[in-house]
Parts: structure tokens; sequence; C-alpha cells
């Protein structure tokens, strides 16, 4: 088998929500197989942070301002990257948020914020970047699921329904472009030491406990785990994978668990 079914050299990858955390680590994978970065943010500050901390990692990135839910500022700003750096070869729809309430005390407004950053923003950069893809009959898209497209928990429904829809959102936009050899799947990343999870990770937290004990693997996922599977799905070795779902888990979903004296 040739390693250059992995080599992403003459690609150019926009992965947003990417100044840090599980998109910033995939950006370096993608970058250390070859392929130019582009990521996006909401915060400029964040953005100037973040190309000095690719640039100690031998990363020159560009990075761009704008909000995935604003359809205006994606058609604007995917036609300035097209235009000053290149055409998009690989979306990483990886920008989301997550709102830890019961439903009973969510308000709409924050179901709402969750479903549009979270289900509609994948949606509009889809829309606006696979456009493109299908005109040059060549694209690959992976949407930043997670293990709640599958599994529910106490006070994450609004992302739940978002991540979801986000699966079948993949799926179907997988059935409408695979024909114009545009692969579109997901990745499903279990539970990660990042930002978004560092209220339920602090040390004697309950969560932090529960989470290593239902593991297999019996560990956090660190933010290097999911490069391999953001490689593969960006890669001509995904060539003829479409609408799949890559769950990268230490075995969460594949397991019921064990009793404690096991
Ligand atoms: P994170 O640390 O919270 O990073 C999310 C990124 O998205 C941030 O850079 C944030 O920017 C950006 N963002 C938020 N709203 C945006 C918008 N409207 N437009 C553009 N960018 C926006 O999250 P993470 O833990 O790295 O997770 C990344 C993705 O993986 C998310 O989709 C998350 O749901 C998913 N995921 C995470 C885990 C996990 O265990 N961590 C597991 C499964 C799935 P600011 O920082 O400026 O707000
Ligand atoms: C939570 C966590 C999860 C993870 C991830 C699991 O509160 O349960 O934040 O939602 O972020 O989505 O795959």
């Amino acid at each position: 088998m040739s390693l250059s079914l992995f080599d992403l050299t003459g690609k150019r990858a926009l992965v947003t929500g990417a100044t840090h955390g599980l998109g910033m680590s995939m950006a370096v994978g993608l970058a250390n197989a070859g392929a130019q970065i582009i990521i996006n943010d909401i915060s400029q500050e964040k953005l100037d942070n973040a190309i000095k901390e690719y640039a100690i990692l031998g990363i020159t990135i560009k990075g761009y301002l704008f909000d995935v839910t604003d359809e205006a500022a994606v058609i604007a700003n995917v036609a300035k990257i097209e235009s000053e750096v290149g055409p998009i070869d690989i979306l990483i729809n990886n920008a989301g948020i997550i709102k830890r309430v019961a439903v009973i005390d969510m308000e709409v407004s924050e179901w709402e914020q969750v479903l549009k950053i979270d289900l509609t923003g994948p949606f509009i950069m889809a829309k606006h970047v696979g456009r493109n893809m299908i005109e040059r009959r060549a694209g690959k898209i992976i949407n930043m699921c997670s293990m709640m497209s599958e599994v529910g928990r106490n006070t994450v429904s609004a992302y739940a329904a978002a991540k979801g829809g986000l699966k079948m959102l993949t799926k179907n936009l997988a059935t409408e472009w695979a024909g114009f050899n545009i692969q579109v799947n997901g990745i499903g990343p279990g539970y990660f030491a990042t930002s978004q999870t560092a209220p339920i990770r602090v040390d004697g937290h309950p969560f932090n406990d529960f989470i290593i004990s239902r593991t297999p693997a019996a560990r956090w996922g660190e933010t290097d785990d999911l490069q391999g599977a953001a490689i593969f799905l960006s890669s001509k070795a995904s060539d003829f994978v479409n609408g799949h779902i890559l769950y990268v888990d230490g075995g969460i979903l594949a397991s019921l668990g064990k009793a404690s004296n096991e």
C-alpha cells in the first residue's frame, strides 16, 4: 500500500474554528501531510494568536474572520479565500458550541443558538464551498459530529439534536454530491480534552470519573488522536468513502461498559 494515498501536498484545507482545540490539531495533522491550511474564527485576537502558534509549529496559515452562521459573510469569505489562496479542496466543518442545560430549563434562544452554529453553520459552509467543488468535480467535506450523534445524556439535548442532524446532513450531502466526486463524511469524537470539555473534566468531577470508567481505553481523547481520521477522510485513501461517520472514541460506543469490580 502506498503512503502517497494519504499525501495532501498541493491541497488547500479550510478548517473552521481552528484557532485551538480539535480544529487546530486536525489542521496541524493535515499540514504535516502536505496541505495548505486556512482557518476561520469569530475572534480577530484568537486568529492573530493562532497564526503565531501555528508558526511556532513551522506551519504558515491564513486566517479569516467570519461567522459560519452568517451566509453573506460565508459567501464573501469563500470567494476571498478562493481568490487569495486558491480553490478549497478540503472543508472541515469543525466550529461548534455546546450549552449544558436541562430541557426544562433551556430557553428557546439557547436551543436555537446551538442548532444555528452546530447544524445550520455546516449547512451554509457546505452549500457555498460545495458549489465550487461541484464545478471542479472534486472535493472532501468532513463534518464534526459527536458520539452525541448516536446517544444522549442529561443536559445536552440541543447539542445532541444538532449533532444527530449533522450526521444525517452528512449522509444527505454524500448522496447528493458523490456523483460529482465529492466525498462527504463525518468524524465522531468521543470525549476529548479541550476547552469545550474542561468544565466536566476537572479531577474529582463525577463526570470525569464516569468517562474514564465508561471508555474501554480508560482515558480522555487527546486532540492528536483525531489527526489520522482527518488525514484519511481528506485524502485519496477515502475516495470511495461516502456518508460515513468515523467514530474516534476509545471504544465507548462499542461497549456497554463494565461493572466496577471487573
Ligand atoms: P472548542 O474548543 O469550543 O472550539 C470550537 C471553535 O469553534 C472555537 O474556535 C470557536 O471560536 C469556534 N466557533 C464557535 N462558534 C463559531 C462561529 N459561529 N463561527 C466560527 N467559529 C465559531 O471545541 P472543541 O472541543 O475543539 O470541538 C471542536 C468541534 O468538535 C466542535 O464542533 C465540537 O462540537 C466537536 N466535538 C468535540 C468533542 C470534545 O470532546 N471536545 C467531542 C465531539 C465533538 P471562539 O473560541 O472564538 O468562540
Ligand atoms: C458533554 C461533552 C460532549 C462532548 C462530545 C462527546 O457535555 O457531554 O461536551 O458533548 O463534547 O460531543 O462526543
